[in-house]
């Protein structure tokens, strides 16, 4: 079986407008070469589709699937409780542009997010979904990606070299602050 012909790695978001942040996810996959396969599946407009595509997950044999949701964000756990398939949940700051805005309404969700958060987390006993962040798709990637590490070793030693490149970048900002001091090191890089 290779993870970079066949998809293992289902990813399904609630809305079109939660692609522009499940990206982050795909990008992740992408740069190390894992195939994953994208849907839009919505537990509340669509809950016949929900179902079907457990059954479809399933069928496919995805290894994991990565499921963004805002507001009311049951599509993790409504997909969790059809399928014994990991679900990692992408909590959405809901972006709400598809509707008509009243003048001054910019804002995106009441709750800043924190409502899609508890909706995919607060699940009961016996029924875990796993949350990352608010927005933070592109953690759901490398967290997809640690669990089919398990079965890939070329995977696992991919992650250990990423460890090793966030180790190195911290260790390069760090030099440069010593060298520059703190006033100059923020000018330069946040002007
Ligand atoms: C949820 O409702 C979706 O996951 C999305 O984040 C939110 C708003 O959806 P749209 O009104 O933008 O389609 O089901």
């Amino acid at each position: 079986m290779s993870y970079t012909k066949k998809p293992l790695i289902g990813i399904i978001m609630g809305s079109s407008s939660d692609s522009r942040i499940m990206k982050d996810a795909a990008e992740v996959l992408d740069e190390f070469k894992i195939k994953h396969e994208d849907q839009i599946i919505s537990a509340h407009r669509t809950p016949t589709r929900l179902e079907e595509y457990a059954k479809y997950a399933e069928k496919m044999g995805f290894k994991v699937i990565i499921a963004g949701a805002g507001g009311a964000a049951h599509l993790p756990g409504m997909i969790a409780s059809h399928t014994v398939i990991p679900v990692v949940g992408v909590p959405i700051l809901v972006y709400n542009d598809k509707q008509v805005r009243l003048e001054n309404n910019t804002k995106f969700s009441a709750f800043g997010g924190l409502d899609s958060l508890l909706s995919i987390s607060e699940m009961p006993t016996g029924s875990p979904v796993v949350a990352v962040g608010v927005n933070k798709a592109g953690n759901a990637g490398i967290y997809a990606m640690k669990i089919l590490a398990n079965e890939f070793p070329e995977l696992k030693k991919k992650l250990i070299q990423y460890k090793s490149f966030q180790h190195n970048s911290v260790l390069k900002e760090s030099e440069e602050m010593k060298k520059q001091g703190l006033s100059k090191f923020v000018s330069k890089k946040f002007k």
